[in-house]
């Protein structure tokens, strides 16, 4: 049955964000699960930040995914103020190449989870797989799609390697 409000919301500290969290809705595009996007800095809009965090369930939302780079405070202080499943995606910097992002969103103290990603695409569309995880388990359809979804990707795996064109 469609849904009537996106279930996943995909926010992000930054416009220069987007490059990476794109791949995230692009996953939850092929498995047709319905999203919203948008930017929510911890630091430069952090008022924004509170209003989304204490609304998103109020929303509609099912799960959050938050992308942010840097001192990358977005995932934790959003799962501060949600009861959500929050999974955090760290966004491959310039000047630490991302381990920065990585250790701000993946220690977060005993009590308040984000579910910590690779840094990345990797990470962005993992979080989108596993934001459609949780969906799918009361979503027989969805989980349907999931291992459809697999069942192209192993298939997509050639036997041997070829050489490729420089
Ligand atoms: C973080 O600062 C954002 O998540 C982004 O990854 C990083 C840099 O932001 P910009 O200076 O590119 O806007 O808040």
């Amino acid at each position: 049955m469609p849904q009537e409000r996106p279930q996943v919301a995909i926010i992000m500290g930054s416009q220069s964000d987007w490059e990476t969290m794109k791949n995230a809705a692009d996953t939850l595009d092929a498995l047709d699960v319905g999203y919203e996007a948008r930017i929510v800095s911890a630091h430069r809009t952090p008022d924004r930040m509170f209003a989304f965090a204490k609304g998103a369930r109020e929303e509609g939302f099912q799960v959050i995914i938050a992308g942010a780079g840097g001192a990358a405070h977005l995932p934790g202080m959003v799962a501060a103020l949600t009861p959500l499943p929050v999974f955090g995606v760290p966004v491959q910097s310039r000047t630490m190449s991302g381990t920065d992002s990585l250790y701000s969103i993946v220690q977060m103290p005993a009590g308040i989870p984000v579910g910590t990603l690779a840094i990345g695409r990797a990470g962005a569309v993992n979080a989108a797989l596993l934001a459609a995880a949780v969906l799918a388990l009361s979503d027989p359809d969805l989980a349907d799609r999931l291992d459809e979804y697999r069942a192209r990707q192993t298939a997509s795996v050639a036997d041997y390697p070829i050489d490729e064109a420089p």
